[in-house]
């Protein structure tokens, strides 16, 4: 294993460690609700999100401790997010990370009501943090809360979009939101828990921004160009579905070209972080080149 493999598997060990103490256990309650937040939480998923809060949050010199509860609420807000955008109201889908998705397997009313406490869940896991400061999960509570916020926005604009020619801009704005917001957020909490200044957030939060829309290109290609086997979701969705996507816009080779501007963009602006950025680096690299 190389380097990034390295740490993404000790991230993905030690997020899941985390997850698996804070999801009340499945025997725990008498109804369903704790086993239909596991199905689809501790369901593998790359866990992308936690592992660059931990990335970013070691750079600047935070220990992992401080930095995993946040990890863990970044990837249950996200689950939430996959869990309601499968929805049959929304993209009604069957497969999600390699199983049924959440509303197959225990019904469309639990996994709405699973979405929603994994929702509640993440901010209680950062209100009650003690390994930070009231301050710090102060400020984390209004960052997570900002970043779902626009994530929700995202996905009804996206929603509007559907079986309409939007312009290039509004499908940029669309995905800022949509899926950007919580990767920016991610990388922001972990620069806010090692207590990093003014200027580092805003270098953190450019390169944020650009390996967002980084993520959203290689989705769009990744769509059309693999297999539903391989993503563990079902392929070839956003032409079904009319969605305006990169590839819709631009076809194929063009938008690889984008994927390569936004990965260009995301790495040059780590020349404005005076840390040793190569983690970072390979974090962009993984997303432009990743296969699911
Ligand atoms: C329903 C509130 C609400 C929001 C939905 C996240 C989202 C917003 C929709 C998911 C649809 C989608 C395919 C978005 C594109 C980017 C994205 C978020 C992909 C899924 O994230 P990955 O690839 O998934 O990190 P894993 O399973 O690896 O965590």
């Amino acid at each position: 294993m190389n380097g990034l493999e390295i740490f993404f598997a000790e991230c993905v060990k030690a997020v899941d460690a985390e997850l698996d103490k804070i999801i009340p256990s499945a025997e725990s309650e008498p109804n369903r609700l704790p086993a239909a937040m596991r199905w689809s939480v501790l369901a593998g998923g790359k866990r992308f999100r936690p592992a660059l809060c931990l990335a970013v949050g070691e750079m600047f010199g935070a220990s992992r401790k401080s930095l995993l509860k946040t990890a863990a609420a970044m990837e249950m807000i996200h689950t939430y997010s996959l869990i309601h955008d499968d929805l049959p109201a929304m993209d009604d889908d069957d497969w999600r990370r390699g199983r049924a998705t959440c509303h197959k397997k225990f019904g469309e009313a639990t996994a709405i009501l699973a979405g929603d406490v994994l929702q509640t869940l993440a901010f209680q896991t950062l209100a009650e943090d003690a390994n930070l400061s009231a301050e710090v999960r102060v400020k984390l509570i209004a960052e997570l809360a900002k970043s779902a916020a626009k994530m929700v926005d995202g996905q009804q604009m996206d929603l509007e979009a559907e079986g309409k020619s939007i312009r290039i801009e509004e499908l940029e704005t669309i995905h800022r939101n949509k899926t950007g917001a919580m990767i920016c957020g991610a990388a922001r909490s972990g620069a806010i828990i090692a207590g990093a200044n003014e200027a580092e957030l805003n270098a953190v939060t450019n390169y944020a921004e650009s390996l967002g829309l980084l993520f959203q290109i290689t989705d769009d290609l990744l769509d059309v160009t693999q297999t539903t086997e391989v993503l563990g979701k079902t392929a070839g969705k956003d032409a079904k579905a009319e969605k305006a996507t990169y590839v819709s816009l631009y076809g194929l080779d063009e938008a690889r070209k984008l994927a390569e501007a936004a990965h260009a963009r995301a790495c040059g602006e780590l020349k404005n972080i005076e840390k040793e950025t190569n983690l970072l680096r390979e974090l962009a690299g993984f997303i432009l080149e990743r296969r699911k």
